[in-house]
């Protein structure tokens, strides 16, 4: 069993077009793993005995925590794009937060601040490293942006977990974003 290709498939439907599989996000982004898995195991023949410890082990096996199994239901813990935004319980972010970007969109981003895009939320990293890795889907070098994430919310911008690595935010205006 490919696992990459089943977590792209989970994403797609947990992020972005759950409709397609049949499925409903509650407020917080969850669905039933049944519904999940019935949807999975007939989009490939080699998927037709999926369980919910496939699912397990697919996460647990992942470079990158993005789905969450719990109390027989999952969700995509960030990368959504659905129309409803989802319910989100602000937390304190650490002091500093990363966004790795491409150098076209520097200009942009002095001009407008972070904004989510085509996704519900800004997406930010806790450290340069995973920043790095994030700007490189966009750029070979790509540029990293310091969010001073604390002043900011204590500013009125809301901030929320997504992972161990990876923080949300709904915009960041540009004046708690320092540039290189
Ligand atoms: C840019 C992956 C113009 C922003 C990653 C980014 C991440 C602006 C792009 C997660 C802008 C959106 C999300 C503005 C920001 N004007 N462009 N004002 N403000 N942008 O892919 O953060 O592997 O939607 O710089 O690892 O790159 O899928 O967001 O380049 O965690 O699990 O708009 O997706 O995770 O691009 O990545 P994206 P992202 P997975």
């Amino acid at each position: 069993m490919d696992t990459g290709s089943i977590s792209k498939l989970v994403s797609h439907a947990l992020r972005h077009e759950p409709w397609l599989y049949e499925l409903e996000l509650d407020d917080k982004g969850w669905v039933p793993v049944e519904e999940l898995l019935s949807a999975s195991r007939s989009e490939k023949p080699e998927w037709s005995a999926l369980k919910e410890p496939d699912l397990a082990a697919m996460i647990a096996n992942s470079d990158k925590k993005r789905h969450e199994l719990l109390d027989g239901k999952i969700r995509a813990l960030y990368g959504h794009s659905v129309p409803n935004k989802l319910l989100k319980q602000p937390a304190e972010p650490p002091a500093v937060l990363y966004h790795g970007t491409s150098p076209e969109t520097v200009a942009l981003i002095r001009a407008s601040g972070l904004q989510p895009m085509d996704r519900q939320y800004v997406h930010l990293s806790v450290d340069t490293a995973t920043a790095e890795q994030v700007g490189r889907r966009k750029a070979r070098f790509p540029v990293l942006l310091e969010v001073q994430a604390k002043v900011a919310a204590a500013n009125g911008v809301a901030f929320y977990r997504g992972n161990d690595l990876v923080w949300l935010a709904d915009q960041v205006p540009v004046q708690f974003i320092e540039f290189p």
